[in-house]
């Protein structure tokens, strides 16, 4: 996956995210927790492959109680990663991509990871769990080897294992600053330090079935293709300046305005690509289509999507009973509930 290349410049990210630590033997485990995120201003293009170093910052919202949980202790045995109660093959792609960010911390002594991860996303709301499963991985290594590591610092681990992750370690509002150096330390996240309790994310699950093309995949056939990759990363950026007042002001229409269009310029820049890449499908179309009828009905929602066909609503508590009335399937969370009430 990686080159030699690649992995040096990993490993030296890592030391320089772990200062004056390192990996050793210790016995027991450690359990941690990470909210999955979903994004407003969209991350969409690397301009490191290796880092997970992204071309300009992204805004994302979390999910709260809703993300994945990681346990992880040391073993003299074979490596092993559990994923909802069930062991998985080690060459699964899960598996392969959690051994192969884990082998960046085994300590020298030589013991391997027993890792496993459960996620309380409710899988009907097919939310991806990637960058909460690596968050909550980031956070166990810092438990299990006692780093106490800043924020900071995990985020920059976290991205290591999946761009996204970097947004995982906060609740709220979360900003991925882009950041300028080669060795990505300085690419981050920090909260945004707003609550919006009536804020609701409503998930719209069209389809169930994996993506065909990943995600790190689209990006890079973006960046060698799509016409309009140059015009995407000038647009995030008054995309983001937009989405971080319109947070400070709790004002869902200037947040919803901007989420929406930014999700659909990155769905133009994949459609514009050759070979196109194109995730929606027409119930998404149509899953739109409802969103703009409710708003010309006068109920304030947007609509954003991913690297998938699935789509998110955003629209405030006041809303709930005509969006419900539009997607009756549509699993609503609330990103800002209290903690615990819905683990
Ligand atoms: C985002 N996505 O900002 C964007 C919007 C998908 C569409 O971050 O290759 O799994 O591990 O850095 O984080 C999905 O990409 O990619 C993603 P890698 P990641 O949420």
């Amino acid at each position: 996956m990686y080159t030699a290349g690649d992995l040096r410049r990993r490993r030296a990210a890592v030391r320089a995210a772990l200062p004056g630590r390192q990996p050793h033997a210790v016995p027991g485990e450690a359990r941690a927790f990470a909210s999955a995120n979903i994004a407003l201003v969209k991350y969409w293009g690397k301009r490191d492959e290796a880092l997970h170093l992204p071309r300009t910052g992204s805004l994302s919202v979390s999910l709260g109680p809703w993300g994945s949980e990681a346990t992880l202790a040391l073993t003299r045995k074979a490596a092993e990663v559990w994923l909802d109660g069930e062991k998985l093959a080690p060459g699964s792609s899960f598996a392969a991509r959690a051994l192969a960010y884990l082998e960046l911390f085994r300590p020298e002594s030589g013991e391997n990871f027993v890792l496993k991860t459960r996620n309380t996303l409710p899988t009907a709301a097919g939310f991806a769990s990637s960058a909460s499963g690596f968050a909550a991985i980031a956070k166990a290594l810092d438990a299990l080897f006692g780093w106490d590591l800043p924020e900071r610092n995990l985020s920059v681990l976290a991205r290591l294992g999946s761009g996204s992750a970097a947004r995982s370690l906060r609740d709220g509002f979360v900003e991925w600053k882009c950041g300028r150096k080669a060795d990505g330390s300085d690419s981050y996240a920090v909260a945004l330090p707003v609550a919006w309790k009536t804020l609701r994310i409503g998930a719209v699950v069209v389809e169930r079935a994996r993506k065909p093309l990943s995600s790190g995949e689209a990006m890079r056939r973006c960046i060698a293709t799509s016409p309009f990759m140059a015009a995407w990363d000038k647009t995030v950026r008054g995309d983001l300046r937009a989405a971080k007042e319109a947070v400070a002001k709790r004002d869902l229409r200037a947040l919803g305005e901007v989420a929406e269009g930014n999700a659909l310029a990155m769905h133009a820049v994949m459609l514009a690509a050759r070979e196109s890449v194109f995730y929606p499908t027409g119930a998404s179309l149509a899953a739109l289509a409802k969103v703009r009828q409710l708003r010309a009905e006068g109920v304030p929602v947007y609509a954003t999507m991913d690297a998938g066909p699935n789509v998110k609503l955003l629209f405030e508590a006041k809303s709930e009973s005509p969006v419900r009335r539009a997607f009756p399937d549509a699993v609503v969370l609330c990103p800002f509930a209290d903690k615990g009430s819905r683990r």
